[in-house]
């Protein structure tokens, strides 16, 4: 066998053992397919190809290993007065307490709409909060890295930039109905036209076990023909301007996702599209068009490794863009 037929056969033997689940539900064998990556070595045209006709691109080795796996280690230090780390145990590493705690009281902020708060689940939220006033996690989003490869994949962006909003996120091994649900960007940056690209930045190893990021294939059409329901059905209903550009309106759910159900939401809607299941590593970064429908899996890594990621929304100063999402730091009630 070839290098690549032996890949091939690994993706696929992966995609065939792997538990999957979603925030809620499951997603069987047959709904899965293999997200491929490019190497950051690849030409500019080839990782602009894959962007542009995928609507994602998996990029591998955009990052230093070790620059990423500092981050982490910063971020699990921040964290580790909450408990959430098992004693003994190298910040770095990120490995979940388990024990008697709930992995459901280790939810970060963005998450903090699918949980029930308690005093104990405020505890993690309001350090992870605190966080972002940090200015290392600032400048690891807007590295110089990521922003090259920014403008390797828009030739035609002269000034581009970070959006201020950068979101966090932890997933907790077993933590349940905590994951990601099913959407795409623009539900949260209506404030403008589409034009923001999503950089997915995995803080560590992310093996499909752990529940990143996936993509439902070739979904821009599906997201755009929501999009245009959706704002029909808001004009019919009254809705103001505010509403119409707001996620949580009435046409959506609480959470603003448009399911919490990954499996079935493809198996209503996709009409026999498959979720793209990658394989992520710390360097990566995964670039997706912000009408491509995604959600994120369950943490169910038998080696106990928290998930930990970062979602950044890159525009152009030239080119129009939700302006909301670049005034101000992720704030509590910030309704984006
Ligand atoms: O990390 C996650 O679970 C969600 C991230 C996401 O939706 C995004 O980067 O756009
Ligand atoms: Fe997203």
């Amino acid at each position: 066998m070839t290098v690549i037929e032996t890949q091939l056969q690994q993706h696929n033997d992966c995609l065939q053992r792997l538990k999957l689940e979603g925030a809620s539900g499951s997603i069987t064998a047959e709904e899965r397919a293999w997200l491929p990556s490019i190497p950051a070595s690849a030409s500019d045209e080839s990782i602009r190809h894959e962007l542009e006709t995928k609507g994602v691109v998996h990029i591998k080795g955009v990052m230093p290993r070790e620059f990423v796996l500092e981050a982490r280690r910063k971020y699990f230090e921040w964290v580790e007065p909450t408990h959430i780390l098992k004693e003994g145990t190298d910040p770095k590493e990120g490995i979940w307490a388990a024990g008697d705690r709930d992995p459901n009281h280790f939810v970060p902020p963005a998450g903090a709409g699918y949980i029930e708060m308690n005093p104990q689940a405020a505890v993690y939220i309001d350090r992870a909060w605190d966080m972002l006033d940090e200015e290392w996690p600032k400048d690891f989003c807007s590295n110089q890295y990521i922003k090259t490869m920014v403008t390797r994949i828009h030739h035609d962006w002269h000034e581009p930039f970070c959006f201020k909003r950068q979101i966090w996120r932890t997933n907790v091994p077993h933590a349940k109905g905590t994951s990601t649900g099913v959407h795409y960007d623009h539900i949260f940056l209506r404030g403008g036209p589409p034009t923001a690209i999503t950089a997915w930045v995995p803080v560590g190893d992310c093996t499909p076990e752990m529940g990143g990021l996936m993509y439902l294939e070739n979904s821009i059409p599906i997201a755009q023909k929501i999009e245009d329901d959706f704002t029909e059905l808001g004009k019919a209903k009254g809705f103001t301007e505010d509403d119409l550009v707001y996620a949580f309106n009435s046409n959506m759910d609480a959470t603003g996702m448009l399911s919490m159900d990954p499996g079935t939401f493809g198996q209503q809607f996709g009409e026999n599209r498959k979720w793209l299941i990658g394989d992520y590593e710390a360097g990566d970064i995964v670039f997706h068009h912000s009408m491509m429908i995604h959600a994120s899996g369950s943490n169910l890594d038998p080696q106990g490794r928290i998930r930990l990621s970062t979602d950044l929304r890159y525009g152009d100063r030239n080119h129009p863009y939700d302006a909301r999402w670049d005034q101000d730091r992720m704030r509590p009630g910030d309704r984006l």
